[in-house]
């Protein structure tokens, strides 16, 4: 077998590591039968257009941000949703690995498109930056914030008085610098990374959502496998989980260390106090509402059932 595997980020980014992880790990234990090519975030195109490509079948394999199908799988923004998982990350994979509510009737929205996860999981919880302190919902009044695509995300933004803007990340970072666009969300190593603090005077600790990455599959491609095949898939994606886990968690340390030392682009680190966080997450709960009047019944279900997941795992 000869697959190619897509993903949203770069060499030494979480995504890319974790699929080169898989891809070997797949290539061992089917003693060289499965060899998957691993793509960097580039050159294939935005993110979006990644997604195409997998449904069409182009690539067998790709890591999806739920972010980046909004307009097509309405039930998928639920993830947009800030300060609905806990504060505690463990607990957070804990619950995006039982989940009823994403890993059967979540699943089961994106399959209609031909797109099949097999797993959900964290890239670490999500921080703000900014080219001026973010710490209140006014603070966001007539911002210029970039965002992925789904149009829940961009309410989630409106909710706080700011000005979204979606775009690949691909254009980020020259449109933080130009002033394009004045602030972002991502976990830290994604910030550090991908050098976004070089051209942002301000990095919160808010914490306001978790980063959701799904490993999907061409649903036609899956289907179409041997069941021995499909099992060594699902179990080897199962592996994984807690390497992903280990990964993120490391990368994040990591790299908070260096945006705290780096001299030649100094980033003040704000953390955001647990009063501040209380009124994002006042100023976010309406947002629930669009949710459920613009996805519908189904979704309506998917995030109630998720909702109550999550408060039985407190
Ligand atoms: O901000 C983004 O769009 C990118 N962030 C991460 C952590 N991964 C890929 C994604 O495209």
């Amino acid at each position: 077998y000869n697959w190619k595997f897509v993903t949203e980020e770069q060499q030494g980014q979480v995504q890319y590591e974790y699929a080169l992880e898989l891809a070997n790990r797949l290539n061992e234990k089917s003693d060289g039968q499965i060899n998957i090519e691993v793509y960097e975030f580039g050159g294939l195109g935005s993110e979006v257009n990644q997604v195409e490509l997998l449904q069409s079948g182009g690539v067998e394999f790709a890591i999806v941000s739920p972010g980046f199908t909004g307009t097509m799988v309405s039930e998928g923004q639920l993830f947009a949703l800030h300060f609905l998982f806990t504060d505690d990350m463990e607990l957070n994979q804990q619950i995006l690995n039982e989940s009823e509510a994403l890993n059967v009737h979540l699943t089961e929205k994106y399959e209609q498109y031909n797109i099949k996860p097999l797993a959900y999981w964290t890239e670490g919880a999500m921080q703000w930056t900014g080219d001026r302190p973010l710490t209140a919902p006014e603070d966001f009044s007539g911002f210029k914030m970039r965002t992925q695509t789904s149009p829940l995300i961009l309410r989630s933004y409106e909710a706080y008085g700011a000005d979204p803007t979606e775009l690949s990340w691909g254009e980020l970072y020259t449109s933080l610098q130009q002033g394009v666009v004045q602030g972002q969300e991502n976990p830290i190593f994604f910030i550090e990374d991908a050098n976004f603090h070089e051209v942002q005077d301000y990095m919160m600790i808010s914490e306001h959502n978790i980063y959701v990455a799904m490993t999907t599959v061409n649903t036609d491609f899956f289907a179409g496998l041997p069941s021995d095949i499909q099992d060594l898939i699902v179990e080897t994606v199962d592996e994984m989980r807690p390497v992903a886990f280990d990964m993120q968690e490391r990368m994040n340390d990591e790299l908070l260390e260096a945006i705290e030392n780096n001299d030649r682009h100094p980033t003040e680190i704000i953390e955001l106090t647990a009063a501040e966080r209380e009124a994002f997450r006042v100023a976010a709960l309406p947002v629930r509402d669009f949710f459920i009047d613009e996805v519908g019944e189904d979704g309506k279900k998917i995030l109630e059932m998720l909702i109550e997941e999550i408060e039985a795992a407190q």
